[in-house]
């Protein structure tokens, strides 16, 4: 159960019997009953949303003001967000200037890993806490002395779920998936696939090992969101790796004067 966003206020359970309809309504019984508590909790969930979309327009001022173009990289645990940062900044090493914010519930293992690859990063501990909110960003740009006409990219907590629901005040929001997670994921979390902006599918070395449809993903993840643009790769292997980082070279180009 997440501790900070009040995700769980709206928690269904929908019990399917041998032959019944998927769609019954008749199945589905809220876990929580109607009362006045229940309306303070969602809307408390309201008021919590409602602050973190002034503060990710605050930060989507700031990073325009300073012609910073922001990435916000969402995914489940272990799809692989800091390989792809790990490639990313090695490769484009000298061509542009990055900064990384990392989020994970503890340690500061994934910011050594990218301060290894010499990108100034600052690491974000949430605790108990399932995503990274707007707040948490403001705070560590305002101590991060960010470059004019740079590029931050924010790893999000491993999370398919929470971290859709907040805006971080990002430019594009990437999200990750991993071939060993399914095809059906984009139907099962549309809130995510909803709201990227990217898709990036990831382990494609592990394709012949595994039973996926990648066309089957694909598809679902384009139902979900038609405007998704698509990229299947392998940070193990390379393979797929020129197609993004042409893209981004290219988003980059676009978006800032350097
Ligand atoms: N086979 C294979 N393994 C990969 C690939 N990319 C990442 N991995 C492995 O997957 C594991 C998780 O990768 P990470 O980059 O730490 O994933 P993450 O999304 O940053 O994980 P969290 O920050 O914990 O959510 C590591 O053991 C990686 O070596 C890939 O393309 N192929
Ligand atoms: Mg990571």
């Amino acid at each position: 159960m997440c501790a900070t966003c009040g995700c769980d206020a709206e928690t269904t359970v929908t019990m399917h019997e041998p032959g019944a309809h998927m769609h019954d309504h008749s199945h589905h019984e809220h876990t929580h009953n109607h009362d006045s508590s229940a309306s303070k909790v969602l809307s408390v969930e309201k008021d919590i949303l409602q602050e973190n979309n002034l503060l990710a327009q605050r930060n989507r001022g700031f990073f325009e003001g300073r012609n910073i173009l922001s990435f916000n990289l969402v995914s489940s645990p272990g799809s692989g967000k800091t390989s792809l940062l790990e490639h990313t900044l090695t490769a484009l090493k000298g061509e542009m200037e990055f900064a990384v914010i990392e989020g994970d519930q503890q340690t500061t293992n994934d910011a050594d890993r990218i301060h290894a690859t010499g990108t100034k990063v600052v690491q974000i501990n949430t605790g108990k806490g399932c995503h990274l909110d707007a707040h948490m960003v403001l705070h560590a740009v305002q101590n991060m002395q960010l470059k004019q006409n740079s590029v931050l990219f924010i790893e999000n907590v491993g999370n398919l779920v929470c971290p859709s629901m907040f805006d971080l005040g990002e430019k594009e929001r990437v999200v990750i998936i991993s071939v060993t997670e399914g095809d059906d994921k984009p139907l099962k979390y549309p809130d995510m696939f909803h709201t990227a902006t990217v898709c990036i599918i990831n382990k494609m070395d592990l394709l012949p090992y595994v039973p996926i449809d990648l066309e089957k993903l694909k598809t679902n993840a384009l139902h979900i969101n038609p405007s998704l643009k698509i990229f299947t790769l392998s940070c193990t292997s390379g393979e797929g790796m020129q197609q993004w980082l042409q893209w981004l070279r290219a988003r980059v180009h676009e978006a800032v004067t350097i």
